[in-house]
């Protein structure tokens, strides 16, 4: 079980379409797979899906962490001293994706090595999620024919969409024309990457009273804090810190601030260990959270659904479990397939998921 090599290995493969928001888009899926290899000749895999315009981290950046930083200081250490991992690793700050992809190998390794799920290891609470989609900017017949076609397609009956462009109108009559299709039965949330002030927010949300959205994420700043503290105070939909709650100390001030009254979990920022911290923070303080999704492959959503059907509170709601669909291709060698408007979690070993050695030569950088 011991740590003898950790690789980062980039790879890219475009978008069949882009999805654009509030503080950028993508285009291409520029990714690192981060694989652990064990002295037993067990190797764990995840996925590092850098967010530059969010988190600072590029796909070299990544590359260079794990590589220069990380790697000199895990190998050796045993799969299971996972508080020596983290303790070595945090002496670094913010690099979330990185830590994050070494962390969720480091599990898929252990899983491996005990032919167990990593979903079992962590809760084993269900084994499947229902499924979020979300809907990028576009004009508004755009949006409403990708929900269509998505609803149609893979029975997904959540979404959420993209907001926080100027005028906030644009995205008041985008939310009324997606209602206005899909029917008052599909559940509505936003989120606005950080794009509004409090009070364009606050305008937003009442042009959206009669809507029924369910959830409000990061329509402002993190830096808005009495801005944020008063838009909670505006409005009964429960505002989800998404981008300003990527630590257990940042989800303590977001709460205990009164700037948000929901967490977004993102195994792809917080990987399984600092997830399930956040996750049980959250469940101690009883305030509801959302699986997140990065704009994850399918190495990385595996990850995500295996992490959010594994406990009770992070599989309530449906997760962000869709975002794979608009890639090109992937690299397993058994694509995951969405159905009923849910994605069930890989039943083997570890996340259950095997990479296409062909596929990862192609697409390699
Ligand atoms: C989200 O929830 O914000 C877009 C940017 C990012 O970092 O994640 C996505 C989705
Ligand atoms: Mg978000």
């Amino acid at each position: 079980m011991k740590i003898v090599q950790i690789e980062a290995i980039p790879f890219a493969i475009p978008y069949r379409k882009p999805l654009r928001f509030a503080s950028g888009e993508v285009h291409v899926a520029d990714h690192v797979l981060v694989r652990v290899h064990t002295d037993d000749g067990v190797v764990g895999t995840a996925e590092a899906p850098p967010r530059p315009f969010t988190y600072g981290e590029t796909q070299r950046s990544i590359i260079a962490v794990v590589e220069e930083l990380f790697a000199p200081e895990l190998l050796g250490l045993t799969l299971t001293e996972r508080e020596v991992v983290h303790a070595r690793m945090n002496r670094t700050v913010g690099n979330p994706a990185a830590k994050a992809a070494v962390d969720m190998a480091l599990w898929d390794a252990l899983g491996r090595t005990l032919s167990l799920p990593v979903t079992q290891l962590l809760g084993g609470y269900r084994d499947r999620m229902r499924v979020s989609h979300m809907v990028g900017f576009a004009p508004d017949a755009e949006m409403v024919a990708e929900a269509e076609r998505v609803r149609d397609l893979y029975g997904i009956t959540t979404f959420k969409v993209k907001v926080g462009r100027r005028p906030v109108d644009l995205d008041v009559g985008a939310c009324r024309a997606l209602r206005a299709a899909l029917g008052p039965d599909v559940e509505l949330y936003v989120d606005g990457n950080r794009g509004w002030s409090a009070s364009e927010a606050a305008r937003a949300l009442h042009g959206m009273a009669d809507l029924g959205i369910t959830m409000a994420e990061e329509l402002c700043p993190a830096d808005d804090v009495l801005g944020r503290r008063w838009l909670v105070s505006q409005t009964t939909v429960p505002t989800v810190a998404d981008e300003s709650a990527t630590t257990p100390g940042e989800v303590t001030r977001e709460l205990l601030g009164g700037s948000a009254t929901m967490i977004s979990i993102k195994t792809a920022r917080t990987g399984f260990s600092t997830s399930q911290a956040i996750l049980h923070q959250c469940q101690g303080l009883g305030v509801e959270v959302v699986l997140g999704n990065q704009i994850d492959g399918q190495v990385g959503t595996a990850c995500a659904v295996a992490f959010g059907a594994a406990h009770r509170s992070s599989s309530a709601r449906a997760g962000e479990l869709s975002n794979f669909l608009d890639m090109s291709d992937d690299l397993l060698t058994e694509p995951l397939e969405i159905s009923g408007g849910e994605l069930a979690v890989r039943s083997g070993p570890g996340t259950g998921v095997d990479i296409d050695p062909d596929k990862l030569a192609h697409y390699r950088r």
